[in-house]
């Protein structure tokens, strides 16, 4: 079995991580100085979000350089003294690969605005359709089309995000060639993981770009099949050339068929898959900017598909409810204000046990939550700034939109970590750049490290999945699938069973366990509330999860 099914893999979004110089400014000293912080968690890989050379248009996924640190975050030193002492710590490093589009800063885009047709290439520009309409219908994932004017050109260039973010044409074997050398360059390094930003959409049509019929365009430039090509050309002449890399694909929009070929290994693609349909279930028919309690039965449907299918396809999830782009899990599942300790350890447990690589975001770890900051001023976040915009632009009041925005702004995850109770939660010396959370005297390092149970409990899951190879390797099955709060499942491997049940409400429950485990030996195993047998009958209490180890 790959030997990265036992890793756990802990996401550092450094901009918010830890401020070592007192400009309100996370940075990699800081990350620095949190080393041993992580360490004992008992993480295996760090996962950076971007710290190249960039305009902070998209907080770095907008890169002008992919081989320099950007002065915000330190130096080539401050990095290589990371993945020293990362490494030292037991410890390695995962960098984030932002390969679909470069910021319009960047030398190859520059190059091509003054006319460098060699340069030119390396990006999708076209003349406006016949009728003057745009080259195509498609839309932005940031809101507005996915075109714009090149220079003074009367050619437009293709941007899937913001206008400052060119998508590059990976049809062009240089611009493939460019890319493998900076995953090189890092490899070089003593990186050892890599994360690809929207790798999914580096095919769009290798034929002529076209409106999209049915919609915004999502079908002709997501997970096209050449996307497969140059995922196994990349594999062979970068990570694949280095022993134990472990790469991760974030795959928007996508499918488990498509997940299955990405991350099978015998495909030498990539060695796992992000998905986010199960972050979708608080969405009102697909679209974000919109609110509704989240449908769990559509969410445990989501999860355990995904766990089936990609099982049977031997392809490999990537496990997480946060990250830098979504709001935090458990101010939209649970209910940090009366079950604070319960709601966090049940999320943590759910996908802990489940067949796959968990991903903890920073803070996951202590609980936080939420900011629920008050004005649009207190958000920095680009995509935030223009859904507020288009939500009053549809009719919307002001208070309408910022009730979604508090709800479903990228910044909820993207506040400073909370260190201690002293001023900034201990993040920085200076202002934060953007407002720590108003909980932190309650919501810290310092004393859910002393509390011992978050954060305790995190470790404990960690060390599981290296203590028991059923975690690691175990089949999945799912269990109860009509209940309408709770989540089973059971792992099986060599005869063994992991059952784990997983209740997503604050109303206690009795759920009935399915007959034929009830007759084997079984051992309480792990979980957030009172310690007892596997009984035919089992009563949860509110936000409980309570698995149970059958011997073979
Ligand atoms: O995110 C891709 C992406 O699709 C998300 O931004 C998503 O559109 C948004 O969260 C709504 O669900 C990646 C990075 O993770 C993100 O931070 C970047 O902004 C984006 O790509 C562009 O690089
Ligand atoms: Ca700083």
């Amino acid at each position: 079995m790959s030997n990265f099914h036992d890793k756990v893999v802990y996401q550092v979004y450094p901009k918010s991580f830890k401020d070592s110089n007192g400009d309100g400014i996370g940075d990699l000293r800081g990350v620095i100085e949190k080393l041993a912080y992580l360490a004992d968690l008992g993480v295996d890989m760090l996962w950076l979000n971007p710290f190249f050379t960039s305009p902070q248009n998209d907080n770095g996924y907008d890169i002008s350089n992919y081989k320099e640190i950007d002065p915000l975050f330190g130096t080539m030193a401050d990095f290589e003294e990371l993945v020293h002492k990362a490494e030292a710590l037991g410890m390695e490093i995962m960098l984030d690969m932002v390969l679909n589009h470069s910021s319009t800063e960047h030398e190859w885009f520059q190059k091509a605005l003054a006319g460098d047709k060699e340069y030119q290439d390396y990006y999708y520009l076209r003349p406006a359709q016949e009728n003057g309409d745009l080259p195509t219908n498609w839309e932005s994932k940031f809101g507005g089309p996915s075109w714009s004017k090149f220079g003074q050109t009367d050619l437009y260039y293709m941007h899937l995000f913001d206008p400052t973010q060119a998508d590059l044409n990976w049809h062009n074997p240089k611009v493939r060639e460019e890319l493998h050398q900076v995953v090189n360059f890092w490899l070089n390094k003593g990186v050892k993981g890599f994360r690809f930003d929207v790798i999914n959409l580096i095919g769009k049509s290798t034929t002529e770009l076209v409106d999209d019929l049915t919609g915004n365009g999502k079908p002709l430039y997501t997970d096209q099949p050449i996307v497969h090509d140059y995922l196994k050309e990349m594999n062979q002449a970068t990570f694949g050339r280095v022993a134990d890399t472990v790469t991760v694909g974030e795959m928007s929009s996508t499918t488990i068929e498509n997940c299955v070929l990405y991350s099978n290994p015998t495909r030498e693609e990539l060695s796992m898959a992000f998905s986010f349909h199960h972050l979708k279930v608080d969405y009102v028919d697909g679209e974000k900017w919109s609110l509704m309690p989240f449908d769990f039965l559509a969410l445990k449907n989501i999860l355990n598909d995904w766990q089936t299918g990609m099982s049977e396809g031997d392809g490999w999830n990537a496990l997480f409810w946060n990250n830098h782009d979504q709001p935090r899990a458990i101010s939209r599942f649970a209910d940090p204000v009366n079950y604070h300790s319960e709601s966090a350890t049940l999320l943590a447990q759910t996908i802990h046990l489940l067949r796959g690589t968990p991903y903890i975001y920073q803070g996951e770890e202590l609980g936080m939550t939420n900011p629920d900051y008050e004005a649009i001023e207190d958000f920095m976040d680009i995509e935030t700034h223009n859904a507020y915009r288009e939500l009053q632009e549809k009719g919307l009041s002001e208070s309408e939109a910022m009730a979604i925005i508090r709800e479903k702004s990228r910044d909820n995850n993207r506040t400073p970590m909370q260190w201690t109770d002293e001023e900034h939660a201990g993040f920085t010396t200076g202002t934060p750049w953007l407002k720590v959370v108003d909980n932190y005297r309650e919501i810290n390092v310092a004393k859910e490290v002393a509390k011992g149970s978050i954060f305790s409990y995190y470790q404990r899951l960690i060390q599981l999945r290296k203590e028991l190879p059923i975690i690691a390797n175990g089949s999945y099955e799912g269990l109860l699938l009509e209940h309408p709060s709770v989540y089973a499942y059971a792992r099986h491997l060599d005869g063994e069973t992991v059952l784990v049940f997983n209740h997503f409400y604050a109303e206690p429950v009795t759920i009935q366990v399915p007959e034929e485990y009830l007759n084997r030996s079984s051992r309480y195993l792990i979980g957030n509330g009172q310690e007892r047998e596997l009984t035919s009958s089992l009563t949860l209490a509110p936000y409980e999860t309570i698995a149970f180890y059958l011997d073979a």
